[in-house]
Order: structure tokens, then sequence, then C-alpha cells
């Protein structure tokens, strides 16, 4: 049961120290929300930081090294755009005193706990809440948030787009967000190693049933030889999404050799989170995800088996 938005106002207004945490793997969605979440804290005179197993990936440190964040022992945890502890890494333990997310399949168990599927971001929710807690909103503020909204919606086109997306991205640029700049640099722009990356990853599609099921892979191997770093795979679940007629699009990425990170992009009819509940993994309506151990090829394979049955026994409903 999700608590009121103003209650998360509440019982931070009331309270001092507090750690935001994001998810692992961190994208521009976590790393915006979090952010800025922490900004908001500190223009409250609170005493915050953000906490991530991971670093903070190169291309987002231009925001995040203003922000100031020095780790404390924090009393409150809060989590963010994260779906299940386990996605914590190292914190998957830490007790949260709140919870803001747009994962409907969130698993955590706080006291104040806000899921909003619906949104497109979290960042969209953290927005709301900072407008809720009366803190105003810096122009670096808004650069994170719209940060976060952009890259998790691949530039307003994924199928979680709605009014309340441009409604946020609008009054961020009106806030001095600058969207030019950061649209061009987070979802436009590519590197030639990105569009290495890319080539591969398109060499290595099948296409099957009938072009419903589209699976490719980033083998380790490839990983080594195109010495891929996780800043060179931001967004690039865009190459399974963006295939016309495609129902269900996975990929494929064995960083760790033998561990595979399998992402999920479906379309309208079919939904990613149930797909993706069959492996042990969850998301979103239209987005998932999953992990597993094996060789990218031989998962690529087994996922693109898994995915026309999957479809077959929708379709057969
Ligand atoms: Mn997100």
């Amino acid at each position: 049961m999700n608590c009121d938005i103003a209650d998360i106002a509440d019982f931070i207004e009331d309270n001092d120290g507090f750690a935001v945490y994001f998810h692992k793997n961190p994208d521009g969605d976590a790393v915006g929300s979090a952010y800025a979440l922490v900004l908001a804290l500190k223009a409250m005179k609170k005493e915050a930081c953000a906490v991530c197993a991971d670093e903070v990936p190169e291309g987002y440190r231009f925001m995040t090294d203003k922000v100031g964040s020095v780790p404390f022992r924090a009393r409150h945890g809060i989590a963010v755009d994260t779906s299940a502890p386990y996605r914590l890494g190292e914190y998957e333990n830490v007790k949260m005193a709140v919870v803001i997310d747009h994962h409907e399949s969130n698993s955590f168990d706080a006291k104040y706990k806000y899921v909003l599927p619906e949104s497109s971001s979290c960042s969209e929710i953290v927005y709301s809440l900072i407008r809720e807690m009366g803190v105003p909103i810096s122009s670096l503020m808004a650069d994170l948030l719209y940060t976060g909204i952009i890259t998790d919606t691949a530039r307003f086109c994924s199928r979680s787009v709605n009014r309340d997306t441009f409604r946020a991205a609008y009054e961020l640029s009106a806030l001095g967000a600058d969207t030019v700049s950061l649209g061009r640099r987070f979802t436009y722009e590519k590197d030639s190693k990105r569009l290495a990356v890319e080539k591969r990853l398109l060499e290595h599609m099948s296409i099957t049933h009938g072009g419903l099921v589209a699976v490719t892979y980033l083998s380790h191997g490839d990983f080594e030889e195109l010495s891929v770093t996780p800043d060179d795979t931001e967004g690039i679940n865009e190459v399974i999404d963006r295939i016309k007629g495609v129902g269900i699009g996975v990929l494929v990425r064995e960083r760790i050799e033998g561990k595979c990170r399998i992402s999920v992009r479906t379309s309208a009819k079919y939904n990613a989170d149930r797909f993706c509940a069959l492996f042990g993994g969850g998301g979103h309506r239209y987005s998932g995800g999953c992990q597993t151990d094996g060789s990218a090829e031989e998962i690529a394979e087994r996922l693109s088996e898994a995915a026309g049955e999957f479809i077959d026994k929708q379709d057969s409903l």
C-alpha cells in the first residue's frame, strides 16, 4: 500500500541524517533522482548523501561532482528507482525508511513506500516530492531530474510516457534544465566506441518467430575485445526496442564471464514484468530484466525460445 507523498515530505521535515540509496549498475534515472533528492535535503539544511554499490558512471559526474555528497553514518535510508533489495548489492540488508520508485514489482518493505508504476521515471516522482517539500528547484536539480526523465524514456519514446512526463519536462526546462545539451549528450550523440558496440549487437541479432522475437547479446569476449565500459552501454536497450513489429526484444550482457544480465523490452501486447518473472526477475509492463548464469550466446538462444513460447501461450489465450 502506498503512503501519501505528503507523508514522506513530513517524515523528511521531522528528521535528519539521510542516505539516499540507488541501484547498482546505475542509470540516468537512478543517479538523477538520488542526487536531486540529496540536493533538496541539503537545501533543507539536512545532512544527506547518495549511496550506491557501484560508482556513478563517468558521463554523469559533471553533475554529481557538484552535489558534494560525502558518505556518513546516516540514520535513515531512502531508496530510489530500485525495484528490490538485491539491486542495492552490498547494501541489500539496509533498512529503508522510505522507498520511492516506479517499478510495479517493487518488493521493498518500508514504513513510507511510494511506488507509481504509471510514472515513466523515478525522477518524475522525486520532482513531485521536492515540490511537496517546498524546496526551490535549482538548475542543477533540474538538470539531474531532466536527465533521469530523458534517459529512462529514451527521449520520450518509451511506452510509459504520458502527459505528466511532458509536464515535468516542460517545468524542469522552465526551471533551468539545459534540455538541448542534456538531450544530445545522453540520448542522441554516440561516440565511435558506442557505434562499435551497436554494430556488434546488430551482427549478433537474431529475429525469429515471424519477426516477433528479437534477441541479441554482448559476450564476455565482446566486452574484452571492444573494452566496453558501463558508460558505453547506457540506454543500449534501444537496439531491441526500436525494431518494428517485435513483441519481445531481449538483450543479454555478459560483462562478467558466465554471469549474464538480461534486459527485456516488449510491445503493448506482452508483459515484460511477467516474462522476466519466469527467470526470477521483474520490471515494468514494457521493460524488465533478470540475471542468470551461463555464456551470453547460450542464454540468448534459450531466451529466444522462451520468448517464442511466451508469445504462443499469450496469443492462444
Ligand atoms: Mn527508472
